[in-house]
């Protein structure tokens, strides 16, 4: 019998180790424009290891775009941001799969596409540090939020939960 303490002690591990995630993932408006969509969908199918439980095309409004991009409100950058977001359509996705925030951000590359590494989204359909061809979430916490945001319509309940090799571990320490 595992003490409640050890119990405790042993589920962040657990969890740092292997999680369910969902993320959200976006081709941006320049890149829409280009027709890059596709080739960049199909990346994320080829290369990411987890699946698209939804995905639409609509352009985001000036209220949905600050909101999404709040953290930077500060940057010098800012107003630039908002105006490209809100030029045109973007495919918004929620895509979901073990430690899929991280690995999309690995596949998506570098944010200025002259340091991604070869392979990756961005080095293929990035043209500059401000027309990078995708947004992803960078953390759980974003993840849940933008998926709220661009997704209101949709009930995504769990946003993270533990593998089943997790819950497994979990539950024999119980
Ligand atoms: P990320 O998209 O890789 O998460 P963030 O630092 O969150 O990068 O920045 C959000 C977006 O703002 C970037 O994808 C990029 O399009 C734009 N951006 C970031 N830094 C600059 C800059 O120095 N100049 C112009 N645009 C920038
Ligand atoms: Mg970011």
């Amino acid at each position: 019998m595992i003490s409640p303490f050890c119990v405790r002690s042993r589920i962040p591990m657990i969890y740092s180790v292997s999680m369910t995630q969902k993320t959200f993932l976006a081709v941006k408006p320049e890149a829409f424009k280009r027709n890059d969509t596709v080739g960049i969908v199909k990346m994320l199918e080829e290369k990411l290891g987890a699946k698209c439980l939804a995905m639409k095309a609509y352009t985001p409004s000036q209220e949905l775009a600050e909101a999404h991009y709040a953290v930077h409100r500060e940057r010098p950058f800012f107003g630039e941001l908002i105006t490209s977001f809100t030029s045109g359509p973007i495919l918004g996705m929620v895509w979901e799969g073990e430690n899929v925030i991280e690995k999309a951000r690995e596949l998506m590359g570098a944010t200025n596409p002259e340091q991604a590494a070869e392979g990756t989204i961005r080095k293929a359909f990035a043209k500059s540090i401000s027309d990078n061809a995708i947004h992803g979430s960078d953390a759980s916490e974003t993840a849940e939020n933008e998926i709220k945001l661009h997704f209101p319509e949709a009930n995504f309940s769990v946003i993270a939960k533990p593998s089943a090799e997790a819950e497994n571990l979990i539950k024999a320490s119980v």
